[in-house]
């Protein structure tokens, strides 16, 4: 498509933002803020093994006594300095930092709170396979903006439902940017010379229903009954309950799982599960579960716990973990409904049949 015709992110942000005159510009720039530092992380992902111009090659460093991977250290960085400066936030938190961060005082404070996975599924990057960023947009309290109290881990715990705006970038054979501002999901993709991310993908909808389910089948010694009926049942194809055949994927990065489910449909489950009983999930509720539900539902799509839509959940710590499941509407409800129902006896399906897990 010649330049002429292609949309730039600027310019699409701009186009939304004249249908509310009184908008003063922050929340652009901040998005435009994110969108630098996705791009200068795509540039050190794309480097690999090589190491980037930041010297950011694959491995891992230890940071106060905990192993970090160098290039999850490096792209929080990249976040923090691009978004500290601008004066459209009052604090950022991040799944790689234990603490929230407050915007120094020789930066003016601004009105939203950034919440961010700098690179999520990193164990990938060894093994060059898609990785990608996600963030949300929440609304600081007034009395942190007005500079009455210091930020706190508090001001970060809303439920996912008051996200003003939640994306995700993708850096695998094409750099895309995935967002949401609460008018539809739209997709931009990067154009590496000219480094403008150009929209590519308006109103993206993620189709009802679906053939294609995404989970750590490895675990499914320790799914909770719901789950193992679910998977049962899409095991089972055609000649089982759902009448079909369905075909799995795990990539073991979300933001990859997660587009494809965008792209052409599909459920992606991390469910809660008993393999670890200080942890009720493996993913995170803030960096993680919200801003993905966010766009899920955004795009018609749905996240749930399983138990209950995501995006309500109360959250109750800053690192708090869930369990997750997104993706097509019609499957994630129906994965609702079997937690909903009193588990049931079937010995009609081949795979992970437990009679004893199944109680009428
Ligand atoms: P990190 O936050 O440590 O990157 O872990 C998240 C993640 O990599 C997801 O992207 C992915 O879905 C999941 O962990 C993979 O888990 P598993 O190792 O069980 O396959």
């Amino acid at each position: 498509m010649p330049l002429s015709q292609r949309t730039t992110l600027t310019q699409f942000l701009i186009e939304q933002r004249r249908r509310f005159p009184q908008a003063s510009g922050d929340f652009n720039a901040l998005i435009l803020d994110i969108a630098l530092a996705c791009k200068a992380i795509a540039g050190s992902v794309a480097y690999g093994a090589l190491g980037g111009v930041l010297g950011a090659q694959a491995g891992s460093i230890n940071v106060q006594g905990e192993e970090q991977k160098k290039l999850d250290v490096i792209s929080n960085e990249l976040f923090i300095r691009a978004c500290e400066w601008g004066g459209h936030l009052a604090g950022m938190a991040s799944e790689e930092m234990d603490e929230p961060y407050a915007i120094p005082p020789h930066y003016p404070r601004g009105k939203y709170l950034l919440v961010f996975d700098p690179l999520d599924g990193s164990s990938n990057i060894d093994v060059n396979v898609s990785v990608g960023s996600i963030f949300s947009v929440l609304r600081a309290p007034q009395a942190v903006v007005d500079g009455e109290r210091p930020l706190q881990a508090q001001d970060f715990l809303q439920p996912g439902e008051r996200q003003v705006a939640a994306g995700y970038a993708l850096y695998g054979p094409s750099t895309m940017l995935v967002l949401s501002v609460g008018t539809g999901v739209h997709g931009f993709t990067l154009d590496p010379q000219l480094g403008e991310f150009f929209l590519s993908h308006p109103d993206i909808r993620v189709p009802e229903k679906t053939q294609e389910f995404a989970i750590n089948a490895s675990n499914s010694r320790f799914w909770e009954p719901p789950v193992k009926r679910y998977v049962d049942e899409c095991l089972a194809g055609k000649t089982g309950p759902r009448g079909k055949d369905f075909n799995m994927r795990w990539i073991a990065s979300m933001v990859a799982e997660a587009h494809r489910i965008f792209m052409r449909g599909g459920v992606f489950l991390y469910p809660r599960d008993t393999k670890d009983p200080s942890k009720p999930g493996r993913l995170r509720l803030l960096y993680e579960a919200n801003p993905i539900g966010y766009l899920m539902e955004q795009a018609g799509g749905r996240a749930s716990t399983g138990r209950e839509p995501m995006l309500q959940v109360q959250p109750t710590s800053l690192h708090q973990r869930i369990g997750l499941v997104f993706g097509s509407r019609e499957e994630v409800e129906r994965i609702e409904q079997y937690h909903r129902e009193p588990a049931r006896v079937r010995d009609d399906i081949p795979l992970f049949a437990e009679r004893t897990l199944f109680r009428d």
